[in-house]
């Protein structure tokens, strides 16, 4: 019995009705609130139906909170205690004020489930127009989520307080097995029957039931064959139908999905009528990718349906309903074929190797590109999504790749900055690269002219596979490097300016010439220290050449003189015209430098040569050339030398300089002669002109000329 004004709180006592009636219990509001009516209603529960009450509902219709009006609380039933707070509430929907739990009712099983279930009044919900919760119970409690929530404005527009009291046990007054329950509201009772509930069973089959992974030019078609059958749940009426409308999602886990129904649509919606125990079936045809993505994980393809029941014409309208719980979306996987043995299970054995295409060095500036070759077998069973990745330096950039057996594809991204490096990333036969089978190619980096990289370069490959396991045997990882060389472009010439040509006369003794050798050295292309040696002939025999007997070169340190390799230098030279190192003693020079991009140095070789030690040759008349000679020596183990000529051997130059010598004539006597023998014709001729009168006669007629023209000058006599 309930007292809710019991100390403003409310309480409720158990009492034993008999001949000697005596109070067994009082059960105080588990959460007091002044006002909230604890014990206006009260009802047993017998959730299994067999005589012995279970739970004991006590509602307080007007407990109050932020956003509720009542709550129901759910005591258990214990054979020594009596009944105790079991902790389980029932509450109204959020937002309403109803006075929820103002009516109470255990009825009847309504969902067929076998345990009671419960009806809970909330007449004022809706400003008046009220509702009532079905609340399921279970094999101990009842479940504090409500199944349904039943407003009285759906059931008959214009009641109030709809719920304000409610039938204590069901009826069956349609003889259908389904129960009904008396629902009161101001001036009408309302029968309210319940709908017989459906279950449904999903299946769904492929044809073929895996996707095969053969190499095929053909399209892979496959068909989804989608089949439902709708059952009684706890009930036998016959004549029951439904409308299904179901959508499938092809590859519905992925974003990229890999079949679809028409070009780009991976969507199919598909309505269709459904009656009681007889399978439905619909086939619905759709395209697989040729060259897949992923060839391993399979596509998970979605079916979602909703289901409407169809009003029963024998049963006066009344609509089946689909079973709570039944799931309205299915995932439904088709497999790709496997061939991995009978455990399933695809052990792949990779090997990858590679190597440099014969390249010993990267030569900077002399070679454009780089190939790397690739090898890769797979040993063991089927490998998929086999991916190697090449890491590269900074400096070389991902120009194209070239298979030569093996379907392979690659992206790259070149290195951004010194220190990091670029990848290549090829797949190797997507999706599955088959046991005993290979993949090899090149793959061309350019190499910038203008890059700078470490004296050695290293390219680290790897190779994996989306299988879960690889044989012990693979060879996964594998790491190369390569030495770098620079090319230089750099020329050692002679100079406009050396001096051409001096001359000596054969018999005058120690004249000197002044000669200048001018060794110019370019550097055309990126900065380089290199060291020159300069050598130039010092001494024929016991004769220095220079005047200056110990010539310096600025910018040069001397070292030790070298010996000539001939001896009988007078013949060499005779046939050679050449006095050079191989004739005469040499000083050889060595000068370091460094020179910038562009950048020129001159060195210069000045001074007297005399010509004393040309007497030695015993030549009277020659032409011959004095050759000083310069060579380059650099690291060569970081630098290689470029010339155009495709001789890649060290640049050297020449410097010659032309020595004419010349016998002198003795003029003197041959002139002498010629004047005394000149003056005497002269004298000759003049004695034969006078005597024949010609001056006398040419001198009177020049005065006769003057006496007759005064006005043709100044004359004087
Ligand atoms: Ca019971
Ligand atoms: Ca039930
Ligand atoms: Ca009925
Ligand atoms: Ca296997």
């Amino acid at each position: 019995m309930g007292a809710p004004r019991h100390k403003h709180k409310g309480q409720v006592t158990v009492s034993r009705i008999g001949n000697t009636p005596s109070k067994l219990q009082e059960l105080d509001p588990p959460k007091p609130q002044i006002g909230s009516y604890f014990g206006a209603e009260v009802c047993v529960v017998d959730l299994n139906n067999d005589s012995t009450t279970d739970l004991l509902l006590v509602s307080a219709p007007t407990y109050m909170e932020p956003d509720r009006e009542g709550k129901v609380f759910v005591c258990s039933f214990n054979q020594n205690l009596y009944f105790s707070f079991s902790g389980t509430v029932l509450e109204g929907m959020a937002g309403q004020r109803g006075r929820f739990g103002s009516s109470l009712a255990s009825p009847a099983d309504l969902n067929g489930d076998g345990f009671m279930d419960v009806l809970i009044g909330a007449p004022l919900e809706e400003d008046g127009q009220g509702s009532i919760y079905i609340f399921n119970g279970g094999p101990y409690q009842i479940n504090p989520t409500y199944s349904q929530r039943i407003a009285g404005s759906s059931v008959q527009s214009g009641l109030r307080f709809f719920g304000i009291s409610l039938s204590q046990f069901s009826l069956d007054q349609s003889r259908d097995k389904l129960r009904e329950v008396a629902v009161g509201s101001m001036g009408a009772v309302l029968l309210l029957r319940s709908r017989p509930i459906m279950n449904l069973q999903t299946k769904v089959t492929y044809n073929p039931s895996k996707i095969p992974t053969s190499e095929t030019d053909q399209s892979l078609r496959n068909t989804m064959k989608v089949c439902f059958t709708m059952s009684p749940y706890r009930h036998s009426i016959t004549g029951l139908t439904a409308n299904i409308n179901y959508t499938i999602i092809l590859d519905a886990k992925r974003q990229k999905y890999r079949a679809y129904f028409s070009p780009k649509n991976r969507f199919h919606n598909y309505e269709m009528n459904i009656g009681i125990n007889k399978e439905i079936c619909n086939s619905h045809t759709f395209e697989i990718d040729k060259i897949l993505e992923d060839a391993l994980n399979p596509l998970s393809n979605q079916l979602t349906f909703t289901f409407e029941g169809l009003p029963s014409a024998t049963l006066q309208n009344i609509k089946p309903i689909l079973l709570p719980g039944i799931k309205t979306t299915t995932e439904h996987n088709l497999d790709f074929e496997i061939n991995c043995g009978d455990d399933n299970i695809c052990i792949d054995d990779l090997r990858m190797d590679f190597n440099f295409s014969g390249s010993t060095n990267i030569e900077v500036g002399i070679m454009q590109e780089i190939n790397v070759t690739v090898f890769v077998e797979n040993r063991g069973e089927n490998s998929y999504n086999t991916l190697f990745s090449l890491s590269y330096p900074f400096g070389l950039s991902y120009r194209r790749i070239i298979s030569k057996q093996g379907r392979v594809e690659c992206v790259s991204l070149d290195s951004e900055q010194k220190g990091s490096f670029g990848v290549t990333t090829c797949q190797i036969s997507k999706p599955i690269l088959k046991g005993n089978s290979q993949a090899v190619f090149h793959i061309t980096y350019s190499i910038n002219k203008e890059s700078t990289f470490d004296q050695k370069v290293t390219f680290t490959a790897t190779i994996n596979s989306g299988n879960d396991q690889h044989s012990q045997t693979s060879e996964l990882f594998k790491e190369k490097s390569i030495d770098v060389k620079y090319a230089i472009y750099i020329a050692l010439i002679r100079h406009e300016d050396s001096t051409l040509h001096i001359n000596f006369t054969a018999q005058k003794r120690d004249t000197e010439k002044t000669v200048k050798q001018i060794l110019k050295v370019e550097n055309d292309f990126r900065e380089l220290s290199f060291k020159v040696f300069i050598r130039v002939p010092v001494m024929l025999g016991d004769k220095f050449i220079w005047s200056n007997k110990s010539i310096q070169i600025p910018g040069c340190v001397k070292q030790r003189d070298e010996q000539p390799v001939v001896t009988d230098f007078v013949e060499v030279i005779k046939k050679g015209r050449m006095v050079n190192c191989s004739v005469a003693v040499c000083a050889k020079f060595s000068c370091d430098k460094t020179l910038m991009k562009n950048e020129r140095k001159l060195y210069n070789i000045t001074g007297n040569v005399s010509s004393g030690w040309i007497e030695q040759t015993g030549l009277r008349a020659a032409v011959f050339q004095l050759v000083s000679s310069a060579s380059l020596d650099y690291d060569k183990s970081k630098y290689v030398f470029f010339s155009s000529d495709s001789q890649q051997t060290a640049p050297s130059v020449q410097i010659n300089t032309q020595v004419e010598v010349y016998e002198e004539v003795n003029l003197t006597k041959e002139i002498a002669g010629s004047v005394v023998g000149g003056l005497l014709v002269l004298a000759l001729l003049t004695a034969a002109l006078y005597k024949a009168g010609f001056f006398k006669s040419r001198y009177k007629q020049m005065l006769e000329n003057a006496e007759q023209s005064p006005e043709a000058g100044p004359v004087t006599q």
